[in-house]
């Protein structure tokens, strides 16, 4: 039943994916032409590719409602403890399709509008930040918008070849779609033509109307084919993915659960508590860190209920894989890559014939998302039923 799902999902997907290409290719022969109604640039300033890629889904949502083009931004991927010690500005159609996004929305990538067409249209002298009047205020002149101050703020408008001339700020306006007419009325594409954001124009975690738009985050070709080949190079199917975010700096903030005001939402959380806080299901430690024990018994449920010959493990420190062995007697194959790429991770979890994850953490929320929109199954440590948030 699940596989004919995600094969029903798998083929409508590309049907879609395919109308889509040729219409993006089209207008790409054409020319790129200049959107009256305006455009929405933002810095994907805030956290690592799972943070990202949650603030992504509401910008994209956003620049829908205010009917303006989103110019989408490059990744940020820190690589500070390997070579080039320095961030890296990965263009979105690097690990995901452009093309795709176009079924929902008009897009042009940043560097595209960067290149093509802000030199007239938005060129050096004219060009506006706009931010909130509480951002503006830890400037000296409390005026300005704070755009380019510290990292990774200065080196991604550096990247684009962006300074800002001028502050445009606002206050009492959210970026829920509650405030749509406001926004629309404040700054018209005739006056405004260009917003351009110190930040996302979405909260983060998701909001739950903006999870269903991963199904236009569609892996770019050179992702699937890396993704495909070192599945059937290293795994036998059935397998389990298991996200295990372990590290130091994810210890640290799993303390914080322990602290008295600490509720069901807890950063990505609401994917398996539930978004409703008033009903969520209770989020424990051990969800947050799984302890070993914890970590197999949901490998050994799982692997047990699919059938799984192999199981691969992604991690973001060590990835238990000899005493994961061990419980299985050798009997089933274990695999952790630890690639380089961590995209390659997320594409290998999204993959598995059941996938365990992290609650908390976006990272696994990227997984379990795709996962959802091709219809496959999913649990989490500490909560083998996960609520029902559907998409
Ligand atoms: O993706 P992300 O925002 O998820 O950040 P969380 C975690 C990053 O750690 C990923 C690496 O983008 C990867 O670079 N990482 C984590 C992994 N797990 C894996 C894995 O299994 N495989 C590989 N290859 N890499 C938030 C951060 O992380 O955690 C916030 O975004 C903050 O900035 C918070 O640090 C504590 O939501 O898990």
């Amino acid at each position: 039943m699940a596989d004919s799902r995600a094969v029903f999902h798998s083929l409508t997907l590309r049907i879609t994916l395919f109308c889509s290409f040729l219409h993006f290719s089209w207008t790409l022969a054409q020319g790129l032409q200049w959107d009256e109604s305006g455009y929405v640039l933002y810095c994907p300033c805030m956290g690592r590719f799972g943070n990202q890629a949650d603030h992504f889904l509401g910008a994209l949502a956003f620049a829908k409602m205010l009917n303006r083009t989103l110019a989408v931004p490059p990744w940020i991927v820190y690589r500070h403890h390997s070579p080039p010690y320095t961030n890296v500005h990965v263009p979105y159609s690097e690990f995901f399709r452009l093309e795709a996004l176009s079924e929902y929305h008009r897009v042009v990538s940043l560097e595209a509008f960067m290149e093509q067409l802000a030199p007239k249209h938005w060129p050096p002298g004219q060009r506006k930040a706009y931010c909130y009047e509480t951002a503006a205020q830890r400037s000296p002149d409390k005026k300005t918008c704070p755009m380019k101050d510290g990292n990774p703020f200065g080196p991604f408008w550096d990247h684009v070849g962006v300074a800002f001339d001028e502050s445009v700020l606002f206050g009492g306006i959210s970026y829920s779609s509650y405030h749509q007419q406001l926004w629309m009325n404040k700054f018209p594409p005739s006056s405004h033509p260009v917003l351009a954001l110190p930040g996302a124009p979405a909260p983060f975690p998701v909001s739950q109307e903006h999870v269903k738009l991963q199904r236009f985050v569609v892996w770019s070709q050179k992702m699937e084919e890396e993704g495909e080949r070192t599945i059937q190079k290293h795994l036998t199917r059935p397998y389990v993915g298991i996200h295990l975010r372990i590290g130091s700096d994810w210890q640290n903030a799993c303390k914080l659960l322990d602290s008295e005001d600490a509720g069901p939402h807890f950063m990505a959380s609401p994917q398996c508590v539930g978004y409703d806080k008033q009903r969520a299901l209770p989020l424990t430690s051990s969800m947050c860190l799984p302890p070993l024990s914890e970590i197999r018994r949901a490998v050994k449920l799982w692997v047990k209920k699919s059938g799984a010959r192999s199981i691969y493990i992604a991690t973001d420190s060590e990835s238990h894989s000899r005493d994961i062995e061990k419980t299985f007697k050798g009997k089933v194959k274990v695999v952790s890559l630890q690639p380089d790429l961590a995209q390659l991770d997320l594409y290998i979890l999204g993959r598995a014939d059941h996938f365990i994850g992290n609650c908390v953490s976006s990272f696994t929320a990227f997984v379990k998302r795709h996962r959802d929109v091709h219809g496959l199954p999913s649990s989490f440590f500490g909560m083998d039923k996960p609520g029902k948030d559907e998409l």
